[in-house]
């Protein structure tokens, strides 16, 4: 007989499922497959990590002006970050309060006032409605504003949290970083160079390996020019007589550095936020490689106008992690990585190359010698990624163990995602 009576316990199950799969993750372990594969899974990643944490999603010289216009998805909504006529930043849902039509595309606008193309609904650059035509002289256009997303610009890197109720701790995020970041007066700044590739893994892989540099030395051979590999969570073990001497060398010459940058007020310590907290970052001031100088093939600075007061190369790199991001931020030049999940096993990487806003292509630098060292970088890390997705999508598949001498950083993040998860009503 046929079956009519509708299955309303769906999402229950759903939700049953994936509590179960999180509480299975075993500690130093790669997770459980379905947190990588399902869909639900996907879904509820972008309910309870990207709806309702702070997430990264331009810089602030994307919106250089006012009136300069700047949408960015985040999973199924639309966000877009204005430049009012103050000079302020904000942030709205990029949804007209009639019928719902995207105001703006995806990317960069400019406009006096954003107009719905749909029905021609008009709004300022503070998102008040003020021309709505045909809806009657007694329509209050006062109920309609356009609805407001909290937005932080934290020494240029803008964040946006979807939730009504944020994470307070972006505070301790945005004191340290608004600091460290003011001397490159990032709002200076302009996008030299944008790249968005797709990698084919689901974005915790993505996160992961980002997480750790032990795939370095054997797959980033431009990076590894001007970047340490010892510099991520990295502990020193089973070192050949050669790689200690390189690692007693690296420890020297930063206390030489450390002592150089506390001289000139340049904050360098590690800051580690992630136990017990909704803002995940890590932040350190590390040292250049080769010339000390820049991410670029012969590590010397791709631009010759340094960014904001950072007249000299010596002051290293300012790493940022977050939630969705990396950064990068050098005298000469930032390179800001964000990403987005666009499904289960696709996850959007965008990367930005900031250089000072005076800085003229082709003259103060050059466009290859800028990008060329992050372009071969996120390929290989594309490469690598797809490798381990269509590993925990086989049916071969048993959560790994992470090294405790060189992946303690990915456990961390893994740990942290699961305890997000679990503090939203999965797992426990
Ligand atoms: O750039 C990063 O943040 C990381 C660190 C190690 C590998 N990876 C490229
Ligand atoms: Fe925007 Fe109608 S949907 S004006
Ligand atoms: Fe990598």
């Amino acid at each position: 007989m046929l079956q009519i009576v509708p299955d309303f316990r769906g999402e229950d199950v759903s939700h049953d499922v994936i509590a179960t799969l999180i509480r299975d993750r075993k500690p130093g372990h790669m997770l459980p497959a379905g947190l990588y594969n399902r869909r639900d899974v996907f879904e509820a990643d972008l309910d309870m990590i990207f709806h309702r944490h702070w997430i990264a999603v331009a810089v602030e010289a994307d919106v250089p002006e006012p009136g300069d216009v700047y949408a960015v998805d985040i999973g199924r909504s639309s966000i877009l970050i204005v430049r009012d006529e103050d000079e302020g930043i904000r942030a709205f849902h990029n949804v007209c309060s009639h019928r719902a039509a995207r105001l703006v595309p995806a990317g960069h606008s400019i406009v006096g006032k954003l107009v719905c193309p749909y029905h021609q609904w008009a709004y300022d650059l503070t998102g008040e409605l003020f021309s709505a035509p045909h809806m009657g002289v007694d329509f209050d256009m006062g109920l309609h504003h356009l609805k407001p997303v909290a937005v932080r610009n934290i020494g240029g890197l803008v964040y946006v949290c979807l939730s009504q109720d944020p994470p307070q701790d972006i505070e301790t995020l945005a004191a340290l970083m608004s600091e460290r970041l003011e001397p490159y007066e990032l709002k200076d700044a302009k996008v030299a160079f944008e790249t968005d590739i797709v990698e084919k893994g689901n974005w915790k892989l993505v996160i992961e390996n980002n997480r750790e540099c032990y795939h370095c030395a054997a797959n980033h051979p431009e990076l590894c020019l001007s970047l340490f590999a010892a510099d991520f969570g990295f502990d020193a073990v089973d070192l050949s007589p050669t790689e200690r001497a390189e690692a007693d060398a690296l420890d020297a010459a930063y206390v030489r550095a450390r002592a150089l940058w506390d001289g000139a007020g340049l904050d360098h310590s590690a800051v580690e936020h992630w136990q017990g907290q909704a803002t995940n970052f890590r932040t350190e001031r590390l040292l250049i490689a080769g010339t000390g100088e820049s991410q670029t093939p012969d590590s010397r600075a791709a631009s010759r106008v340094p960014l904001g007061r950072m007249g000299n190369s010596g002051c290293g790199n300012i790493h940022l992690w977050g939630i969705n991001s990396w950064n990068h931020v050098m005298a000469d030049h930032a390179v800001v990585i964000n990403i987005f999940p666009l499904s289960p096993g696709e996850t959007l990487v965008r990367t930005k190359w900031l250089v000072h806003k005076d800085a003229v292509e082709g003259v103060d630098y050059d466009l290859d010698h800028l990008t060329s060292v992050w372009i071969a970088t996120n390929q290989q890390d594309a490469d690598l990624v797809a490798m381990s997705q269509e590993g925990v999508r086989s049916a071969g598949y048993t959560p790994g163990p992470y090294s405790v001498h060189t992946e303690r950083l990915v456990d961390d993040w893994t740990t942290w995602y699961c305890e997000r998860m679990t503090h939203h009503g999965y797992g426990g």
